[in-house]
C-alpha cells in the first residue's frame, strides 16, 4: 500500500561500525568514493546486504580490495543489492553525483558558489550507497578534495583531522568524527566562506572553537548568531548538565535551504535567515528566532545525535524533546510568560487546525508513506507539549532525573519513545503506561467542565469531562493523563486555598491529575458562589470548555497576577466576542474596559501590552469554527479593531509617542518591548487614517528593520497614499540582500485584499521570482496561503487555483517546498460553500499531475 508501518521495524541486518568518504568535489560532477566496513548480525543470519542508492551513477565497487563480480550485485536506482557474504566485509563503491542539477536540495547540492549538503531524512542515499536509516551508526572519517581557489574551507562532521595540498590547484582536507553518528546527520560545506569565531573552554574542561560562517561581506551579520551558540552551550551545561564533545562546533549559513536549519554533528547547516541579522536588516522577531533556532540546533547534539533514533516514526523522540528545550532555554533568558504566548498562539493557531483536519496524526505515527510530510507542528509543538505535561505529572525534580536517566542509558543508542519513558518511569517511580497514549493518539483533548453551586450548603462541585474527538482512523479516544490546573476566586476576587476533595490525585507544582475520563473536585461550605480559573500557564494542551460569560472572564482578568493567564483571558473574551460565543456587545465592552485599562497602566511591560493588543488571528478564530466563513469572520475581526481603535484613539496616541524615546536602538528588553507596542500601536491609529501619516514619518525616520518594517506594512496593508512610494523605496535599498527582499515581497502577499493576487502575478513576471529559492516562494506562495485569508479563499476560487498551480510547478522543482504549500488547503472541509466546492476543485485539478511521492502522498491524504 506504499506505507512503511511501525510495527514492521527490524534492526539491521548488516551494521556499519565504520565508514570512509572520499569526495572530489565539483560542482557539476563530483565523484564519492565510499569505503564502508559491513558486519552482519549474528542474529540475523543469511540476508543480502542491501544499501540505499538515488540517482547515483555507479563506477566500481569492489569488495575486501577486490572487483565485485557483476552476478554478485544489483542497482535498480533506488537499491543496492549485493549476495553471497556470509561475513564481515569491505565494500567500496565510487559513485557519481551531480550537485549543480540538484533543486531539491537533498543530498549534496549548490547553493550560489558554495556546495552544501542536506540529509535528514533520506537524503543520504543521494550521495552514496548507504544504509539510510537512523539505526545504522558508523564513526566516520571525511576526505574532501576540491580546487583551492573556488573552495578554499572544506567543512565536514567531526573534528579537523589535516589537510594538504594537491597538483593542479587542489587541496583536501580530512575530518574525523569519533562519534557513532547516523547518516543523516552527515553534512559537508564547500566554498569561500568567512567566519566569525571564538574559543571556549566546556565545564569538562574541552577546548572548544565556536565558528559561524557566511559568504563574502554576509560574515558581519553572523557575530549575534556566534553569541547564541555560546549562550545555547552554556544554558545546556548548567540546566540538563550536558557538555558539547567535539574541538570544532561549525555553523554555516545558507541561501538556498528547504527547512529553518539542520543539527548535523558539529557542522549544523542553517537557512541563512536564522543567522544573519544587525539591526538595519533584522527584525526583533528576526533576532528572537535566530537565537531559539540556533539554541535548537546546538541542544539537538544531545538530544538527537548523542541519543538518536531507532526509526523516522520515533521522530518527536527528538523534535518534540528539543522543542521543549529550546522553549525552556528562551523562556530562561527571556521573558517565560511572553515565550509561553508565542508558542500558545502557534498551537491554537496551527497545531490545532492540524489536530483537527484531514492531515491529523499521532506524535509518534504508526505509518507514511513520504517522512518528509511529517516535519509538522504536531511532531515538534505538540511533542513538546506532551513532554512539558511529563514535567508536570512527575514534578520538575523527578523530570530532570528522569533526563539524566535517559541520557545516560541511551548515549551512543538509537532510542524510541519507549527508552525515554522507560527512563522518566525508573527516574520518578511513575507508572507512564497511560501516559504513553499521548504518542498514540491523534485530536486535541477537550476538558468538559461543569459546575455546580448548592446555595443551601455552600458546596461546589465541578465535574471535568475528557473527550477527544475521532481524527482520520482512530475513531475511539482513551483519557490521557494530565494536570489540571485550577483557581477559585471568591467574588472580591480573593483566592480560596481550600483544597477540593477529589480521587483526582494532588500534583508537585499545585492542581490535580486527571487521570480518568471524568473527576469530580467538591468544596464544602463556600461562603458565595465562587468564579473558577483553569489551566493556568497552558499547562496542558487542550480546548477548556466552560460556561463562562463576559463578565465572569474580565473579572477574572482583573483578579489574575499572572501575565500569560491575563493574556489568555483577554484572547477567551476577543474571541467569544468574535465567535458569538459570549454575549458580543458585552464582551467587546468588557474587551474595551481591559485594553483600556492596560494601555493606561506604564508599569505593565509593553511587550505584554501589545501582545493583548493581537487579538486572535483568523487561524485560530476558524479553527475554533465547526464550519468557517471567511468573509464573515474576517469583516467581524476588522470591525472589532476598528472600533476598539476609535475607543482609544488617544491612549494609543499617548503610548505610541511616550515611548519614542525607548525605542530606540538597541537589543534591549525594554527597547524591544517599546518598539513592539509602537508598532502595535501604530497598526490601531493606521486604521483610523487613511493618510497614514503616522507610518509614513515613522517609515521616514526608522533606524531599526522593527520600526522600518511595521510602517510599510501598515502603509501596504492599509493601502495609504505613500504605500507605493515606500514600497519601492525599500525595494532599491535592499535589492542586493534576499531576507529582506523577502520581506517586503512578504508585506505585499500578505495585503488582506482579494486583489492581491493580481500584485503576485505581476511579481511571478519579475525577477524577483526564483521558484528554486525556498524562503523566495515562501514569502510569495506561504505568505499568500497562510497569511492572507481574504486572497488565498477568492470567493471565485482564484487563489486556491493559483496554489495549486504553483504546487504542481514546484514539484518539478523541490518537492518538499511543493508539499509544505499543499498544507494550507488541510481544513477545507470546513469551509462554507462556495469555497469548500472551489478548494475541491483545485485539489482534484492536481490528481494525476503531480510526480512525487511528497506530493502525491500529501494530496491523497486530503482527498481521501
Ligand atoms: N532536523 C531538522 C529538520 C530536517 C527536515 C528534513 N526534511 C531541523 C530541526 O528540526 O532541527
Ligand atoms: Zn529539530
Amino acid at each position: 500500500d506504499g506505507f512503511v508501518h511501525l510495527e514492521d521495524y527490524a534492526p539491521p541486518a548488516w551494521r556499519i561500525p565504520h565508514a570512509e568518504l572520499a569526495f572530489d568535489l565539483e560542482r557539476e560532477a563530483t565523484v564519492v568514493e565510499a569505503t564502508l566496513r559491513l558486519e552482519p548480525d549474528p542474529g540475523q543470519p543469511g540476508h543480502a546486504v542491501v544499501l540505499d542508492g538515488e540517482e547515483l551513477e555507479l563506477l566500481d565497487i569492489e569488495a575486501d580490495g577486490a572487483p565485485l563480480p557483476a552476478d554478485r550485485w544489483d542497482y535498480d536506482g533506488r537499491h543496492l543489492r549485493i549476495d553471497g557474504f556470509a561475513s564481515a566485509f569491505t565494500l567500496r563503491t565510487r559513485a557519481r553525483i551531480r550537485p549543480a542539477d540538484n533543486t531539491r536540495l537533498e543530498g549534496l547540492y549548490t547553493s550560489g558558489p558554495l556546495l552544501l549538503t542536506q540529509c535528514e531524512a533520506e537524503g543520504f542515499r543521494r550521495i552514496t550507497f548507504f544504509a539510510d536509516r537512523p539505526d545504522v551508526m558508523p564513526t566516520w572519517r571525511i576526505v574532501l578534495r576540491a580546487d583551492r581557489a573556488a573552495f578554499p574551507v572544506l567543512l565536514a562532521n567531526g573534528n579537523p583531522a589535516g589537510t594538504r595540498e594537491l597538483d593542479g590547484g587542489r587541496h583536501e582536507a580530512t575530518w574525523e568524527n569519533p562519534h557513532p553518528t547516523p547518516c543523516y546527520l552527515f553534512a559537508i560545506a564547500a566554498g569561500q566562506l568567512r567566519r566569525v569565531t571564538h574559543t571556549l573552554r566546556t565545564a569538562e574542561g574541552r577546548e572548544v572553537e565556536l565558528n559561524v560562517w557566511a559568504q563574502g561581506d554576509d560574515v558581519v551579520r553572523c557575530h549575534y548568531a556566534l553569541g547564541a551558540v555560546e549562550r545555547a552551550l552554556r544554558w545546556d551545561e548548567q540546566r540538563f548538565g550536558r557538555c558539547y564533545d567535539l574541538e570544532v562546533f561549525n555553523v554555516v549559513a545558507a541561501q538556498d535551504f528547504t527547512m529553518g536549519a539542520m543539527e548535523n554533528k558539529g557542522l549544523n547547516i542553517f537557512n541563512a535567515r536564522y543567522i544573519l541579522a544587525d539591526e538595519e536588516s533584522a527584525t526583533d522577531e528576526d533576532f528572537l528566532a535566530i537565537e531559539s533556532v540556533v539554541a535548537h540546533e546546538y541542544l539537538h547534539n544531545w538530544s538527537g545525535n548523542r541519543v538518536t533514533l531507532r526509526d523516522w516514526f520515533q521522530l518527536s523522540l527528538k523534535e518534540g524533546l528539543t522543542v521543549f528545550r529550546d522553549t525552556e532555554f528562551s523562556a530562561d533568558l527571556h521573558s517565560r510568560a511572553l515565550k509561553r504566548i508565542e508558542v500558545v498562539r502557534l498551537l491554537r493557531a496551527r497545531q490545532f487546525a492540524e489536530d483537527a483536519g484531514a492531515l491529523a496524526h499521532a506524535v509518534r505515527p504508526d505509518r507514511y508513506r513520504e517522512i518528509s510530510n511529517f516535519y509538522t507542528l504536531t511532531i515538534y509543538e505538540k511533542g513538546a507539549e506532551v513532554v512539558r505535561v511529563l514535567q508536570a505529572l512527575v514534578g520538575e525534580e523527578a523530570f530532570r532525573a528522569g533526563m539524566d536517566r535517559y541520557f545516560a542509558d541511551n548515549d551512543g543508542r538509537a532510542a524510541t519513545i519507549e527508552d525515554f519513558l522507560a527512563a522518566h518511569a525508573a527516574a520518578s517511580g511513575s507508572d507512564l503506561s497511560d501516559f504513553a497514549r499521548w504518542y498514540a493518539q491523534a485530536g486535541t483533548p477537550e476538558l468538559w467542565i461543569t459546575a455546580d453551586y448548592d446555595e443551601a450548603s455552600g458546596d461546589y462541585t465541578l465535574q471535568v469531562d475528557q473527550h477527544t474527538p475521532p481524527t482520520p482512523g482512530q475513531a475511539h479516544k482513551e483519557a490521557l493523563p494530565m494536570p489540571l490546573r485550577f483557581v477559585l476566586f471568591a467574588p472580591d476576587g480573593g483566592v480560596i486555598d481550600a483544597a477540593p476533595e477529589t480521587d483526582a490525585p494532588a500534583l508537585p507544582g499545585g492542581g490535580v491529575a486527571l487521570t480518568q475520563a471524568t473527576h469530580v473536585l467538591r468544596w464544602r461550605g463556600l461562603r458565595a458562589r465562587p468564579l473558577p480559573a483553569f489551566n493556568q500557564g497552558f499547562a496542558a494542551p487542550v480546548k477548556l470548555r466552560f460556561e463562562y460569560d463576559a463578565a465572569d472572564l474580565a473579572a477574572l482578568a482583573r483578579f489574575e497576577s499572572d501575565p500569560f493567564n491575563r493574556w489568555d483571558l483577554l484572547q477567551r473574551l476577543a474571541s467569544g466576542a468574535l465567535l458569538h460565543t459570549l454575549d458580543p456587545e458585552q464582551a467587546t465592552v468588557a474587551l474595551g474596559d481591559a485594553l483600556g485599562a492596560l494601555l493606561d497602566d506604564d508599569a505593565a511591560d509593553p511587550a505584554f501590552v501589545a501582545e493583548c493588543l493581537a487579538l486572535p488571528d483568523f487561524d485560530t478564530l476558524a479553527e475554533a469554527c465547526d464550519v468557517v466563513d471567511v468573509d464573515e469572520l474576517v469583516a467581524r475581526r476588522e470591525s472589532l479593531l476598528d472600533r476598539l481603535a476609535e475607543e482609544h484613539v488617544e491612549r494609543l496616541q499617548r503610548r505610541y509617542e511616550s515611548l519614542a524615546a525607548a525605542a530606540g536602538d538597541g537589543l534591549t528588553a525594554p527597547a524591544m518591548a517599546a518598539r513592539a507596542l509602537r508598532n502595535a500601536c501604530l497598526a490601531w491609529l493606521t486604521r483610523l487614517d487613511p493618510e497614514a501619516t503616522l507610518a509614513q514619518a515613522q517609515f521616514a525616520t526608522a533606524t531599526t528593520m522593527t520600526a522600518r518594517l511595521g510602517a510599510l506594512r501598515c502603509l501596504v496593508h492599509f493601502e495609504a497614499p505613500g504605500a507605493a512610494a515606500a514600497l519601492a523605496e525599500f525595494r532599491t535599498r535592499w535589492a542586493a540582500d534576499p531576507l529582506v527582499t523577502d520581506k517586503w515581497i512578504a508585506c505585499l502577499a500578505s495585503r488582506p485584499h482579494p486583489d492581491t493576487l493580481d500584485d503576485i502575478g505581476e511579481l511571478l513576471a519579475s525577477s524577483w521570482w526564483l521558484p528554486t529559492n525556498p524562503n523566495r516562494v515562501r514569502a510569495v506562495v506561504g505568505t499568500f496561503s497562510r497569511a492572507n485569508p481574504l486572497g488565498f479563499h477568492r470567493r471565485d476560487g482564484a487563489g486556491y487555483r493559483f496554489v495549486a498551480a504553483q504546487v504542481e510547478k514546484l514539484d518539478g522543482i523541490n518537492p518538499q517546498v511543493a508539499a509544505r504549500l499543499l498544507g494550507a488547503f488541510e481544513t477545507w472541509r470546513k469551509l462554507a460553500e462556495p469555497l469548500r466546492h472551489q478548494a475541491r476543485l483545485a485539489l482534484a485539478s492536481l490528481q494525476g499531475r503531480l510526480h512525487s511521492g511528497d506530493t502525491r502522498d500529501l494530496l491523497q491524504r486530503l482527498l481521501d
